[in-house]
C-alpha cells in the first residue's frame, strides 16, 4: 500500500480510560520522540486543522470522532483489542491497526501464567492458612495433571501456551481456523469446542470481543469443563473482554460447584460497579483491566515505525480483518 499524501502528515492521540501511565503528557512525549518532525496533536485538547491530521493513535475514541478527520490514512489502536473501535459505525474506512508486540504479549503471559500456577499451588488456601497461623499443608499435584484449555491461540494465547507447555501443564488451545502447535492439543470452531472444553481444568479465555464470541462465558460452557481434574473442579481465568462472560452465569455457578474458582482481569462494566458480589466472592481473583498494560515507550515505537513503513510503500503488519471483527 502506498501513501498518497504528504509524508508530513500529523498523528492525532485520542486516548480516553486508561491507566494511571496513559497521562496524555506522557503519550505526547513518547510519540514527540518517536516521530521527529512530525506534528502531534492531543485530540481534543490542542487546537489543530482536522484536514491536518493523516494519522490517529486512538484508545476508546468516542464514536464519531474519528469521521471528523477527512485525510486520515491509518487508525493505530492502542491496545490489541479493537472492540470499542470497530463499535463506531462511522469509522472511516482506513486501515485500522492493532497492537502485536513483544512487550505486551510478555505482560499478558506473565499474568497467565501467575493466575494458572495460582490456582494450581493453591495459593488462596495457602494465604488463608497464613493469615490464621496454621500449617496445613494439602497435596500439590504435578504441572503435568492439570489441564489447561486456552480460548483463543493468536498472538497472546500462543504465546501462554508455549509457556504453560514448557512448565509441565497438559495445554490446549481453541481457535477459529485449524491450527497445529507443537506440544499442544489444537481444537478449532464449533465442533472443536466440546472436546476441547471436556479435557479442560483450568479455562483461560484469550479471545477478542467479536458479534461470535460475545457472552460465550456462560453456565452451558461452564458445564462441558471436565469434572474429573485434580484441582477440585474448573477454574476460569478471563483477560479477554469483559463483554465475553456472563457474571450472572459466573456467580451461580461458584455457587452450585459448576465452576470452583475465577480469575477476572475484565468486565461487564468497567471499573467493576462497587456493588458487584464478584468484589467479595472468597474464590474471585480479580485485577483492574491490566493482565497486559500498553506501554507508552514500547508502543509508541511500534506506531512510529508502521507509519516509517507505510510512508515507504510497504505494507502494514497487524492490520484487523473487519469482516472478521479482530
Ligand atoms: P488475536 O487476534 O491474535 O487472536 C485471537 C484468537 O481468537 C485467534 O486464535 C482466533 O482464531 C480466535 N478467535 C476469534 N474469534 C473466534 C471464534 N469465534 N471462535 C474461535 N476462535 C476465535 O488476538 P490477541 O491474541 O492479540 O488478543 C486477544 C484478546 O486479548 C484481544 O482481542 C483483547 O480483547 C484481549 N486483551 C486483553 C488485555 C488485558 O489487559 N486484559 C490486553 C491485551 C489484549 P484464529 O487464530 O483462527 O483467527
Ligand atoms: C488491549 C487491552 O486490548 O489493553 O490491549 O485490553
Amino acid at each position: 500500500m502506498t501513501s498518497s499524501g504528504p509524508s508530513s502528515g500529523a498523528l492525532a492521540l485520542l486516548i480516553r480510560g486508561g491507566t494511571d501511565n496513559w497521562s496524555n503528557e506522557r503519550w505526547k512525549a513518547r510519540f514527540t520522540t518517536a516521530c521527529p518532525g512530525r506534528p502531534i496533536v492531543q485530540v481534543p485538547e490542542e487546537g489543530f486543522d482536522a484536514a491536518s491530521i493523516s494519522y490517529a493513535a486512538v484508545w476508546k475514541p468516542r464514536p464519531g470522532e474519528l469521521a471528523g478527520f477527512p485525510n486520515l490514512k491509518v487508525i493505530f489502536n492502542l491496545g490489541a483489542g479493537v472492540d470499542a473501535v470497530l463499535a463506531d459505525t462511522q469509522m472511516p474506512n482506513v486501515p485500522l491497526v492493532r497492537v502485536a508486540v513483544d512487550d505486551l504479549t510478555q505482560r499478558m503471559t506473565e499474568y497467565i501464567v501467575m493466575h494458572v500456577l495460582m490456582h494450581h499451588r493453591q495459593q488462596s488456601y495457602l494465604a488463608g492458612c497464613q493469615q490464621h497461623k496454621q500449617w496445613k499443608p494439602t497435596q500439590q499435584w504435578a504441572a503435568g495433571a492439570v489441564r489447561v484449555g486456552l480460548l483463543g491461540l493468536g498472538v497472546l494465547g500462543r504465546d501462554a501456551a508455549d509457556v504453560l507447555t514448557r512448565l509441565g501443564f497438559r495445554v490446549a488451545g481453541w481457535s477459529n481456523s485449524p491450527k497445529t502447535m507443537p506440544g499442544i492439543e489444537c481444537y478449532a470452531g464449533a465442533a472443536g469446542l466440546r472436546p476441547f472444553l471436556a479435557r479442560t481444568d483450568i479455562l483461560v479465555c484469550l479471545l477478542p470481543l467479536t458479534p461470535d464470541t460475545r457472552h460465550i462465558l456462560n453456565r452451558p460452557l461452564f458445564a462441558q469443563l471436565a469434572k474429573d481434574g485434580p484441582l477440585g473442579g474448573p477454574i476460569l481465568i478471563n483477560a479477554g473482554r469483559g463483554g465475553l462472560q456472563n457474571e450472572a452465569d459466573i456467580l451461580s455457578c461458584l455457587e452450585d460447584g459448576t465452576l470452583n474458582a475465577a480469575t477476572l482481569d475484565v468486565f461487564e462494566t468497567e471499573p467493576l460497579p462497587v456493588t458487584s458480589p464478584l468484589w467479595t466472592h472468597p474464590r474471585v481473583t480479580i485485577s483492574p483491566h491490566n493482565a497486559a498494560d500498553t506501554d507508552a515507550d514500547a508502543i509508541s515505537i511500534y506506531v512510529a515505525r508502521q507509519i516509517a513503513d507505510f510512508e515507504r510503500g510497504l505494507p502494514l503488519a497487524n492490520v484487523v480483518d473487519r469482516s472478521r471483527g479482530y
